[in-house]
């Protein structure tokens, strides 16, 4: 254990390895000294996980609060470290208001995309120099997960609906208008695993970014989000070339949202379940990183503050906590933390 605790976190490793480890933050944590200890050791990047989405930013039509996410740039200014926007257009996290007032049609949903990009892309300049513009475009393919899903390759949200396809180019457009030199990303979920679903749903990302690109709309980079859950299988080729695919269109690849939901049923003990998140983790970020990607970013740091404890959807319902973020519960480095230091280090 001793030769464990002096391995350099996780921050030091990545960068001198030339790469850059983020995990995503809550503002409602800060005021913890261990967590926010570990976040400013460990994490170069930071995330905010609830605080730049629109219910936080504009949670009434005039009424905008940039207070939580300045709590987290000035957090990383503090600490040196970046920040990463996340997520200007999404299906979720919207205020009732928004959705009400998109659903009055294209001419009103683009004046209310255009206006809280206008105020809040000068506002974080200084701060935020990638952001997730678009957010989880993609449909999930119809399946027994998903029994209402359609034919349609992009998800029918209210934004779409208001705008049709062209809301993606749209909020892409505005976004290098009002800030040349911004990173602008797509992110996206259910595109890393080897099932028919994933299949689908890399295809139909690979045709939305092909189509983005050959109408010269602007994009940098793409987000993958690595929600990965070990009762599905991972096969490092079939994932390694999408990974090219997207290398090849030019983009650059970030991994915005790792971590690990563990099998249905748990081996017996901990070391054994343990073991099996950081096989996962190390496969997939290996790679990740041989398909030119350098960041990685977890969501989170500790089994004790993840979604997938915390949320209901995901979390356990036999009430065991899943064990699958670098740190356990107690704040310690689990072997997923191991997997990211030899994965980037
Ligand atoms: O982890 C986030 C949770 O705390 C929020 O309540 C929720 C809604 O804002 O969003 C969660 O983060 C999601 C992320 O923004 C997009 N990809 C899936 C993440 C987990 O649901």
């Amino acid at each position: 254990m001793a030769a464990q605790a002096s391995l350099a976190p996780l921050r030091q490793q990545a960068r001198a390895a030339g790469r850059a480890f983020g995990a995503a933050i809550r503002t409602d944590l800060l005021s913890d000294a261990d967590y926010t200890r570990l976040f400013s050791t460990e994490a170069e990047i930071l995330v905010p996980e609830w605080e730049g989405k629109w219910d936080t930013l504009q949670p009434t039509e005039a009424g905008f609060d940039l207070a939580p996410l300045r709590a987290i740039t000035g957090f990383a200014q503090a600490h040196q470290q970046r920040v990463r926007g996340h997520a200007l257009v999404w299906h979720n996290a919207m205020p009732p208001w928004l959705v009400a007032r998109l659903a009055e049609g294209a001419s009103t949903a683009r004046a209310l995309l255009e206006a809280h990009f206008n105020h809040v892309l000068p506002a974080t300049r200084a701060t935020i120099r990638d952001w997730d513009v678009v957010n989880e475009p993609i449909a999930n393919p119809p399946g027994a997960d998903n029994p209402q899903a359609g034919a349609n390759p992009l998800r029918e949200s209210p934004w779409f609906r208001a705008l049709g396809p062209d809301y993606i180019e749209i909020a892409l457009r505005w976004a290098r208008a009002l800030d040349p030199t911004l990173r602008l990303t797509i992110n996206d979920y259910g595109i890393e695993e080897a099932t028919p679903d994933a299949d689908i749903k890399r295809e139909r990302l690979l045709a939305l970014l092909r189509r983005l690109l050959d109408r010269g709309a602007p994009l940098d980079a793409l987000g993958i989000q690595a929600h990965l859950q070990l009762r599905r299988p991972f096969d490092p080729d079939r994932f390694g070339r999408f990974l090219s695919a997207v290398r090849d269109m030019g983009l650059a690849i970030l991994v915005t949202e790792l971590d690990v939901r563990e099998a249905d049923t748990l081996p017996p003990d901990l070391a054994a379940r343990d073991a099996a998140v950081a096989d996962r983790v190390r496969a997939f970020t290996t790679t990740a990183m041989q398909a030119g990607c350098r960041t990685i970013i977890t969501w989170g740091l500790t089994d004790k503050h993840s979604w997938l404890t915390q949320d209901a959807d995901v979390a356990r319902r036999d009430g065991v906590l899943t064990r699958g973020l670098p740190f356990d519960s107690e704040l310690q480095r689990k072997p997923m933390w191991h997997a990211l230091a030899a994965a980037m280090g």
